[in-house]
């Protein structure tokens, strides 16, 4: 008799939330669709979910701990792994201090309940100072300015997609990205379905598919962006169109006075440097404005360049000056079932500082662009240790190469993850969590930026396995071994929590938060609730907040001129009194629809067809250059060179060049076959570490100088 059943969840993959239905016959899955019924995405699906099915089944996937004896690795079982590394770890911190082990969590740690809900207590039993993220690649300034404005990093307002009448999209390409600080499915049809109600105007160095899909698009010389939006801004002072409406008892100042600090930026004098002509410039500000409903989004093209948060601050301040901001189809705020804000600390900033190059932290993590110098220069503080949770710094961060020769350098290295990558190939030990279909699923981060309010929970499919341990699992193991619970009252609260797991930390949180029932036990959301709504439960649109959009003891938005705008002497050097960098190409990303990040490329039916890791360029710069389509090239830049095809393409801008990051699965020690079929280069291999946005210490990943030859 043969056992068949259809198993609902979240993919967890990316910041989309795509409902799935799962088919398994006899414990095997024979197919993954989107679920038609889900509250949240329609049905939507992209090609990366099947590869939950190839994740779970890949036998590259690392199930049982690993040590590293003599280059050869050896499986332990946990209690011998986790006592082994505890042991380490303790030894090193009381040899060369707490600040001696860095920890640098990875991308997939925000998509993994267990992670978010229970890691902290490891965080903190560390005690370092060497802390580092992915979110120094990514949306640390996002988190700056609402830090500064709203009060806290984590209040990040989306736009409200389906209501706006005018989206007006800066460094962002949804249809290959699937949406990002924007969680949303079936992103294509909703664009499409904004076009009917008015427009969608991109601004990119690439005409991407989702460009294509608008009704304009708009180059831009990457890295200038800032200079755009100065100019608009100078354009809604000049043209008086700014309005603030309902929004201006809210704000803590009459933002009148900030038209001096743009009075120099006009559209004519800043055109010429930013590839867009002053009329484009005025146009977009003039068709904003004439909209009903119009919104403007910058995401990660302009958060991983050299203004970047001087950017993101003029996105949100452009937001504000015309009301667009706790508006219906403008920028809104979500209330997510699951109170994230009310957990989590609203951020600091240079608290203290990275020992080596003075980069101040921001909400307890240092930027991630100083880790190699901090394990390769000696003294006091310098890194001897390091573990990565859920990460591959190696592919993902500028000069991924001097990062990969400092890990060798390393006294210990502890993975947390389930492939050998290119980072945690230097590894002593590699602990592996359980694949995502092995645990339960509930989405606590990116509902906090989803489109429509909504909650969604799914059991594990397959059961944990006897011998696998889940990420929270495998920290908490680590956590109690380093600091043993030091009363009976601390061990039972510890053993409480554990027996609870993330499902019954979730209730909880589910039943506190804005539709639990409160004292009610059998009123509001909980987790019984949701297990009995496999398709998730919509919890309606976005809503304003009107008074309570700030988390500032005035409950202000604090507009914080000072503290971005100081800026703009930056901008005036790098623009205005030195030379821009001559006859150098100026190198971008991009993104796949079926890759993610640097690490899906073992499942096959996700790399197999045309190589994609190849570098993009203008018809006129391959004349120019007498480069042929698919020649191979060396593309050359102040840390390093790599050597791909070109593919010629009017999709680029003149004098832009693009590379996929991600790839470069070449180097010996990992344990990924396929990947290593498809290897690719490492665009991080040409990315700078010293190039930073100044204001956060974000990585500048976009407008990285470059030269090509032909080999
Ligand atoms: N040049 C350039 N560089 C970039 C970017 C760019 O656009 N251009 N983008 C940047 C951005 S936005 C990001 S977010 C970073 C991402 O950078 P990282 O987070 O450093 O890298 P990922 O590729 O996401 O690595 C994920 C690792 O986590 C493991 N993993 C997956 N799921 C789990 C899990 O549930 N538990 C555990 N323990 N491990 C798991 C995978 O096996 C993989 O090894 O890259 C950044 N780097
Ligand atoms: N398929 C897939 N989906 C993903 C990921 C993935 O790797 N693959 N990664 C996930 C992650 S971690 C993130 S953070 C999100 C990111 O999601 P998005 O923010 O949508 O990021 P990208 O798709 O990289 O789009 C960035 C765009 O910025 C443009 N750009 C580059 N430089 C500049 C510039 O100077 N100015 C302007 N105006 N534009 C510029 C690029 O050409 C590109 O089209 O995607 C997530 N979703
Ligand atoms: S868009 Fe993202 S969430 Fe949706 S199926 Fe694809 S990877 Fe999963
Ligand atoms: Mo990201």
């Amino acid at each position: 008799m043969s056992a068949s059943k259809t198993h609902f969840r979240t993919c967890n993959l990316c910041e989309a939330m795509c409902g799935i239905a799962i088919k398994v016959d006899d414990g095997v899955i024979t197919s993954i669709k989107g679920d038609e019924d889900d509250s949240f995405s329609r049905g939507h699906i992209c090609p990366k979910a099947i590869a939950l099915k190839d994740l779970y089944e890949d036998p590259d996937r690392i199930r049982r701990p690993l040590h590293k004896v003599d280059g050869e690795w050896q499986e332990l079982s946990w209690d011998d792994a986790l006592d082994k590394v505890a042991a380490r770890i303790a030894s090193l911190q009381a040899e060369h201090g707490n600040d001696a082990f860095g920890v640098y969590l990875g991308n997939p740690n925000v998509h993994n309940t267990g992670s978010i809900l229970m890691s902290g207590g490891l965080l903190r039993t560390l005690k370092t100072k060497n802390k580092f993220s992915a979110t120094s690649v990514d949306q640390l300034p996002h988190h700056i300015v609402c830090w500064k404005l709203f009060g806290h990093q984590l209040r990040i307002p989306v736009p409200d997609i389906d209501n706006t009448d005018h989206f007006l999209m800066f460094g962002a390409n949804p249809l290959a990205s699937n949406g990002s600080i924007m969680s949303v499915a079936d992103v294509k049809q909703r664009l499409k379905d904004v076009r009917k109600r008015g427009k969608l105007v991109v601004v990119d160095p690439r005409r991407t598919a989702t460009a294509e899909l608008a009704d304009a698009h708009h180059f831009v010389r990457p890295g200038s962006d800032v200079l755009v939006l100065l100019a608009m801004l100078n354009v809604l002072f000049s043209d008086d169109l700014v309005n603030t409406g309902s929004l201006t008892e809210h704000l803590d100042q009459d933002p009148a006075h900030l038209a001096a600090s743009f009075a120099e930026f006009s559209p004519e004098k800043v055109a010429p440097l930013t590839g867009m002509s002053a009329e484009v410039i005025r146009t977009m500000v003039h068709d904003f404005c004439a909209a009903s409903q119009p919104v403007m989004y910058g995401r990660l093209g302009v958060s991983v360049q050299e203004f970047g948060t001087l950017t993101q601050y003029l996105i949100m301040l452009f937001n504000i000056l015309t009301g667009r901001l706790d508006s219906v189809g403008g920028l809104m705020f979500t209330k997510p079932a699951v109170d994230i804000l009310a957990q989590s600390g609203r951020g600091h900033m240079g608290r203290y500082h990275s020992r080596v190059r003075g980069l101040p932290e921001f909400n307890g993590e240092l930027p991630v662009a100083t880790l190699a110098e901090e394990i390769t220069t000696p003294g006091a503080g310098q890194i001897k240790g390091m573990m990565l949770i859920a990460g591959n710094p190696v592919l993902s961060t500028p000069n991924g190469e001097q990062l990969d020769r400092a890990f060798e350098k390393l006294d210990l290295l502890v993975a947390v993850d389930f492939y050998i990558n290119e980072s945690s190939r230097h590894a002593d030990f590699i602990l592996p969590p359980v694949s995502p279909l092995e645990r339960e699923h509930y989405d606590v981060t990116f509902n906090v930026l989803a489109v429509r309010n909504n909650a969604r929970y799914a059991e594990a499919l397959f059961p944990r396995p006897k011998d696998g341990r889940h990420d929270w699992e495998i920290l908490l193991g680590l956590r109690d071994r380093l600091q043993p619970a030091h009363s009976l009252k601390e061990k039972l609260a510890r053993n409480t929590i554990r027996r609870m797991g993330p499902s019954g930390l979730l209730n909880v949180l589910l039943r506190k938060g804005p539709y639990g029932g409160g004292k009610n036990p059998f009123a509001g959301l909980s987790l019984n609730k949701l297990k009995k709504s496999p398709h998730g439960v919509d919890l309606g649109a976005l809503k304003p907040a009107s008074g309570a959009i700030s988390h500032h003891a005035d409950r202000k938005v604090h507009l914080e001129p000072a503290f971005f705008l100081k800026d703009l002497a930056r901008v005036n050097t790098r623009f205005f009194n030195r030379d821009t960098g001559g006859d150098k190409l100026l190198l971008i990303g991009r993104r796949d629809v079926r890759s993610n990040n640097s690490w899906l490329h073992n499942s096959h039916r996700l790399v197999k067809g045309k190589d994609r890791c190849t570098v993009l360029i203008n018809p006129e710069d391959a004349r120019h250059l007498n480069i042929q389509d698919g020649q191979q090239l060396r593309v050359s830049s102040r840390v390093g060179s790599i050597e791909l095809a070109a593919a010629i393409s009017d999709e680029m801008m003149l004098g832009v060049v693009s590379i996929p990051h991600g790839w470069g699965h070449h180097r010996s020690g990992t344990r990924w076959l396929e990947a290593e079929a498809h290897a690719g280069v490492s665009v991080n291999d040409l990315t700078d570490e010293m190039h930073l946005d100044e204001l956060s210490g974000n990585a500048v990943l976009n407008g990285v100088p470059v030269t090509l030859q032909a080999i």
